[in-house]
């Protein structure tokens, strides 16, 4: 006769709770969904700096140009990565790969990055989720990507770029209405530009950018991350993603 007996805990021993460590880094982005973080004086930063400030006062090299994706904001069109090596150069000089790994405790991928230009007028892009789910209607990719977002600062003084909320990546409601309550009433963190900090964050999270009110053009350098099997998501990118697999795996 079959019996599960053999299987049982001798009566006067605890069985020892699962023991797990999670990093505390990778428990803080799991809490709040986002890291802002220094980055660290090298050859690769000055000199993607140095690039986007002559961006800032005259256009790309044909055959490439500002091409208005939304009102007031413009990508480098057909596409950023090519346009220079500077822009992946940056994220290993920066060691972005490694801290990915803190973050979330595996690899992610590189499906596009751009270059945009946004210039002065009301904010081009209010409260949103990149991904979200309203009454069982999902928008966005799937899963939700993550975004590193390098506000450069350029040699101005310092103006708000981008609002986010903490933790709403957790929470979200599936009435459209009631979950953006959350941006009126909670509390919110405010990234600025700067020439030595970017932004990594799970793009489920609520944000917000702000509007452009200087004379001059707001530049944001977007790379979107995103697991292995979405990189086909991210059609006409195949050679970024191959240079960006390669020196995951090779530096
Ligand atoms: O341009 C910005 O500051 C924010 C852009 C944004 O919402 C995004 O890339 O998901
Ligand atoms: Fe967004």
């Amino acid at each position: 006769m079959h019996t599960d007996l053999q299987f049982r805990e001798p009566q006067n021993q605890k069985p020892p709770k699962p023991g797990y460590q999670v990093e505390a880094e990778t428990q803080s982005f799991f809490k709040t969904g986002y890291e802002y973080f220094s980055l660290s004086s090298n050859e690769a930063t000055t000199r993607l700096i140095s690039a986007l400030k002559t961006l800032e006062n005259s256009n790309p090299d044909e055959p490439y140009l500002w091409k208005e994706k939304y009102p007031r904001a413009f990508d480098i069109y057909p596409n950023t990565y090519s346009y220079l090596p500077y822009f992946v150069d940056f994220l290993f000089a920066q060691n972005i790969p490694q801290r990915i790994r803190t973050f979330l405790s595996e690899d992610l991928y590189l499906g596009d990055l751009t270059l945009r230009r946004v210039g002065a007028g009301q904010q081009y892009s209010g409260w949103h989720r990149d991904t979200n789910v309203y009454d069982s209607n999902s928008k966005g990719r799937m899963p939700v990507l993550h975004k590193l977002i390098f506000y450069p600062q350029l040699g101005r003084p310092s103006t708000p770029q981008l609002k986010i909320i903490p933790g709403s990546h957790r929470r979200m409601f599936s009435n459209r209405h009631i979950d953006s309550l959350q941006t009126r009433i909670l509390p919110k963190v405010r990234i600025a530009s700067s020439d030595n900090h970017a932004l990594f964050f799970n793009t489920g999270l609520f944000h917000s950018a702000e509007a452009v009110q200087t004379e001059h053009p707001s530049f944001r350098l977007i790379y979107c991350f995103c697991y292995k099997y979405q990189l086909s998501q991210f059609g006409g990118r195949e050679a970024l993603h191959e240079i960006y697999q390669k020196r995951l795996f090779n530096e």
